[in-house]
């Protein structure tokens, strides 16, 4: 049995990128929302072998710490060219700073020595695992993708990590280029179109009504 979110959501993520979207997408909901940052949470070791177990560790540890329902998100982008490099270590391919030029530049770099220059050796995605978890143990948890190219250089000041690098098919720019609202891509704009928009309107189907 699904079990919908209807009290205070604990939002466990460090990531300000994230926190945004994440409560954007919760905003039509009236959810009250708290992020594990302002709780002073502590980040726990992602020790999952995908984003579907990182996401439910992210969210089992704030839930039990906060002893509220607490919502994770894991995502990261899979390069098909480097055979799905960086993947679940995203994050960590930017290094203690915390610098996406950084490791925009790697994937490029990586791409220039593969000879992947042409569209179609560049196809990449991005991932969204959500999972909410609440204290007693009770999970739901979704995934959704959203494909596209890597461009370079890349392209836009908008959003956050790889998104100035990735441009989702059917559209001519990337999601740098994007104010968050057309990277969602939810109505009346779309069905959804980021990996996480993708992911939050099955999780909303199984735990949310809209107020
Ligand atoms: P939390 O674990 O605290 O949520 P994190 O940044 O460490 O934050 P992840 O381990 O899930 O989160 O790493 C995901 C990385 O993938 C993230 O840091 C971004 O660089 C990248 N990423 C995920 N979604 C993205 C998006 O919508 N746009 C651009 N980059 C994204």
């Amino acid at each position: 049995m699904h079990r919908r979110i209807t009290d205070k959501l604990v939002i466990a993520t460090h990531n300000p990128g994230k926190l945004a979207e994440m409560k954007e997408l919760l905003a039509p909901y009236g959810i009250e929302a708290v992020s594990a940052g302002e709780l002073g949470l502590g980040e726990p070791d992602e020790t999952g072998n995908d984003f579907r177990s990182n996401a439910a560790i992210k969210a089992i540890a704030a839930a039990k710490a906060a002893k509220l329902p607490s919502f994770a998100d894991d995502s990261g982008i899979v390069v098909d060219a480097l055979d799905g490099a960086p993947g679940i270590f995203s994050a960590r391919w930017a290094g203690p700073t915390k610098d996406f030029n950084v490791a925009m530049a790697r994937i490029e770099r990586l791409l220039q020595e593969r000879g992947s220059t042409t569209p179609d050796r560049r196809r990449a995605h991005f991932v969204s695992a959500l999972c909410v978890a609440w204290p007693d143990d009770h999970l739901e948890e979704v995934q959704a993708r959203v494909d596209g190219t890597l461009v370079w250089p890349p392209r836009g000041t908008a959003g956050f990590g790889y998104d100035p690098m990735f441009l989702p098919d059917g559209h001519s720019r990337t999601f740098g280029e994007m104010e968050s609202i057309e990277k969602h891509g939810l109505p009346p704009l779309g069905l959804g179109l980021s990996h996480r928009a993708r992911a939050f309107v099955k999780l909303a189907e199984i735990c949310l009504e809209p107020r």
